[in-house]
């Protein structure tokens, strides 16, 4: 059993968070060091530690992520200019082993970014 992430903590209301969302599989906080104007995290519920860890089995989670990604993104009001953004493993600064996605708007992005 590994030890539970921030993000299990916040799921199972042990430490305080923002929420902006919430339903069976996911939630919606805000980030605690913003990058962007709008910066939230989309974290299901089921804790999988790295993109590269989920299964078939995760098929319809992700994907449900993804069309509840769009769905927060309209309702901050970022619909028209957002990233999505899934570090995965610590050489591409992940830093909550807990998958998560980063949804980042209201930055005036480039080609030239990341
Ligand atoms: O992103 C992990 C992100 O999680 C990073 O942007 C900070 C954020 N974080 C860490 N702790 C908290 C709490 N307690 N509330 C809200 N946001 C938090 P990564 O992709 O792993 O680098």
């Amino acid at each position: 059993m590994t030890e539970p992430t921030v993000f299990s903590k916040i799921i199972d209301g042990e430490i305080p968070a923002e929420k902006l969302y919430e339903d069976d599989d996911c939630i919606c906080i805000k980030d605690i060091a913003p990058k962007a104007p709008t910066h939230v995290l989309l974290i299901p519920k089921k804790p999988i530690p790295r993109l590269v860890d989920a299964t078939p089995e995760d098929q319809a989670l992700l994907g449900k992520l993804m069309v509840t990604a769009g769905d927060i993104a309209r309702e901050l009001g970022v619909d028209d200019a957002f990233r999505l953004v899934i570090n995965n493993g610590a050489g591409a600064g992940q830093t909550v082993f807990h998958l998560h996605l980063h949804i980042l708007g209201n930055k005036k992005y480039t080609e030239d970014d990341g």
